[in-house]
């Protein structure tokens, strides 16, 4: 009985801290699989999931960005997303997510196309893994990892395949204020959202600001 206890208590543990999902590209491994103790999404830089699994997934990826779909478990986070080169990476070097994404709400975030950095040459084959990272209000984060290949037949995800369900995404801008002739300060309205559709831009506010920093100063 006693055992039997402890194993519910473990299971009650685990869907406590039942982090986040992520279903597109599709993860390394799953590690939300409770059956698995040899990973843990507080691991960096890949929850411990090394690149090079024979079982992994590998999933093909338009040369132009594609979409990533996350299954969100918490009321808020903020996402970074990253992208490393090559076929086993341990160093991911690019930023998907140059204004820092600030999502409220569980459930499925869906963007249907991600902006790829101008300096990123890719080409039909080759291999890269991105990284997606969630920070909470203790500046401490959880790590999922997904292989691509890039490939110019590989389409992103649209309609039902991209759906965004219980979950608003911010996208975190610098405030910048300008000066008009007159000397009264007015604010530059927020820029465009680009490639992605339906994405809220909120200006970043003082308060956002301040927790940034905090989670940067948390060791980021
Ligand atoms: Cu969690």
């Amino acid at each position: 009985m006693v055992a039997a206890a402890a194993l519910i208590l473990l299971a009650v543990a685990q869907l406590t801290t039942a982090h986040f999902g992520l279903p597109y590209p599709a993860w390394r491994y799953n590690t939300l699989n409770a059956a698995n103790t040899s990973y843990s999404q507080w691991t960096y830089p890949c929850a411990g999931v090394p690149g090079n699994l024979p079982s992994g997934n590998r999933t093909d990826w338009p040369l132009k960005g594609g979409s990533i779909k996350l299954d969100l478990h918490h009321d808020w986070t903020y996402v970074f997303i990253n992208l490393g080169l090559g076929a086993n990476v341990s160093n991911f070097n690019y930023t998907l997510t140059p204004e820092i994404w600030n999502t409220t709400g569980k459930g499925l975030l869906c963007v249907p196309e991600l902006t790829l950095p101008t300096d990123l040459s890719v080409v039909d084959g080759t291999q890269a893994s991105i990284q997606v990272v969630t920070v909470g209000e203790s500046g401490s984060a959880l790590y999922n990892c997904a292989d691509i290949t890039f490939r110019s037949s590989a389409a992103a995800l649209s309609g039902d395949e991209c759906k965004t369900e219980g979950v608003t995404l911010a996208q975190i801008q610098p405030q910048v204020n300008g000066s008009s002739a007159n000397g009264s300060s007015t604010a530059t309205p927020p820029k465009s959202a680009g490639s992605i559709a339906g994405v809220s831009n909120v200006v970043m506010s003082s308060v956002v600001g301040l927790a940034l920093v905090f989670a940067y100063g948390m060791g980021l």
